[in-house]
């Protein structure tokens, strides 16, 4: 009996595969519901913070580790502009831009939180600190167009920015104006990184096994994100009834 060997899909069938996977994407995750609808309370917007500090001041360090394992310079040149995205880059005047860190410390001060208590990380939940760690580890482990392709949950993200853009003011008054502008910033950057992200997988994943493979790695990545915020959710509680919650978690 043969057995017959499934035919790959077109670029535009596999791009479309790769899309589908939004529905699992982390905007639907109760936290973020939450968050958006404005059910949240400072305490949980504030720990929401604290948390997706950690994730963001890792970024540099996975595009590095990707970076490591470019052999070529024309991706290299596209790849380490999220660096600089994250880190910001010295220069004079316009060429100077201090970077995403420094947006998300801000929309940390915007917030109500420390300085000092963000960059210490003390109130980083397990959860968060173990996802996190996980996606930096594949991508420092695994071949360079998987990291790349593990890059792709941005193929959403506009959406999510977009979303506290719209919603976090009316929710929330309370919120100094200034701490959105990472979530402007990251509008037109994760644009481009997923122009970038997504030629690197429509050309690499090739056999029907291959774009399955880069199907189960968007999940994977998935599944990071959406299992930090099950940990900050454990952790802070959703609304008022809950905000002491993190009390009971950590004493
Ligand atoms: O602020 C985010 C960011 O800089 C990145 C980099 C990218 C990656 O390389 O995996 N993913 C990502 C994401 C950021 N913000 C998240 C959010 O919900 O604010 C979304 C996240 C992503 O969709 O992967």
């Amino acid at each position: 009996m043969t057995t017959s060997i499934p035919t790959p899909w077109t670029a535009e069938q596999f791009e479309a595969k790769l899309r589908e996977k939004e529905k699992c994407y982390h905007i639907f995750h109760p936290f973020h519901i939450a968050m958006n609808s404005g059910q949240c309370t400072k305490a949980q917007i504030q720990g929401w913070v604290l948390n997706r500090f950690y994730y963001q001041i890792m970024i540099p360090m996975k595009d590095g580790a990707v970076l490591s394992n470019m052999p070529d310079k024309e991706h290299r040149r596209l790849w380490v502009q999220r660096i600089i995205d994250h880190d910001g880059i010295e220069g004079d005047g316009d060429n100077c831009d201090s970077g995403g860190i420094e947006a998300w410390i801000a929309l940390a001060g915007a917030v109500g939180l420390r300085r000092e208590d963000v960059l210490s990380l003390k109130r980083v939940v397990p959860g968060t600190r173990f996802a996190v760690d996980a996606y930096v580890n594949f991508a420092r482990t695994a071949p360079w167009q998987e990291a790349v392709c593990s890059s792709l949950t941005e193929l959403f993200a506009p959406t999510i920015h977009q979303k506290r853009l719209d919603s976090w003011p009316e929710h929330y008054p309370w919120i100094d104006a200034s701490g959105y502008q990472y979530f402007r910033k990251r509008l037109s950057e994760a644009r481009r990184d997923v122009d970038h992200g997504l030629r690197v997988t429509l050309e690499h994943f090739k056999t029907r096994a291959e774009q399955e493979r880069a199907l189960d790695i968007l999940q994977f990545k998935l599944n990071v994100l959406w299992s930090m915020l099950d940990s900050i959710h454990v952790s802070y509680g959703i609304g008022e009834s809950q905000s002491g919650a993190i009390a009971r978690m950590h004493p």
